[in-house]
């Protein structure tokens, strides 16, 4: 089953915005597999967003991703990939739709609130380096057993 990561930013974190994240993803459907709060080493930043080492933005970008805390979170279902990319919106809070995450809460491109890998194999990359593999929970719903 397709699985995707996506991270809630300090910027996120702070304006309280956790569980209106969390609640757009469940109530499109997509499975919760992973989920936890920490704060990103520099290590951990440095790798994660390694593609843009050359950019001039990075620097900062390192800076912003490790002040604070950061919600990482897999989600799991068919296309989630590019389903939870359309649902976070465009990079530049400004240009994206409302209705997505960046749409409705953001206005700056380097406060744009939430991650979310790009393709499949990114996805693989990021899970692998944020959790470690018992972190990850295999579950079914039983929705008889509840009402
Ligand atoms: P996305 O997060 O939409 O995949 P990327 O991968 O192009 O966007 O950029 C990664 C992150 O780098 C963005 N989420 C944003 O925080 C930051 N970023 C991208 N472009 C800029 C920019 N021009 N100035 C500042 N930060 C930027």
């Amino acid at each position: 089953m397709e699985r995707t990561f996506l991270a809630v930013k300090p910027d996120g974190v702070q304006r309280h915005l956790i569980g209106e994240i969390i609640r757009r993803y469940e109530t499109k459907g997509f499975k919760l597999v992973g989920l936890k709060l920490l704060q990103p080493t520099r290590e951990l930043a440095e790798s994660h967003y390694a593609v843009h080492k050359e950019r001039p933005f990075f620097a900062g970008l390192v800076d912003f991703i490790t002040s604070g805390p950061v919600v990482a979170m897999v989600w799991e279902g068919d296309g989630v990939v590019a389903s939870a990319r359309k649902i976070i919106g465009a990079t530049n809070p400004l240009t994206a739709e409302p209705g997505t995450i960046r749409g409705d809460f953001g206005v700056n491109i380097g406060r744009n609130i939430i991650h979310g890998s790009d393709a499949i194999e990114t996805a693989q990359t990021e899970i692998n380096l944020w959790f470690k593999p018992e972190e990850l929970v295999e579950w079914q719903p039983n929705l008889t057993a509840w009402v």
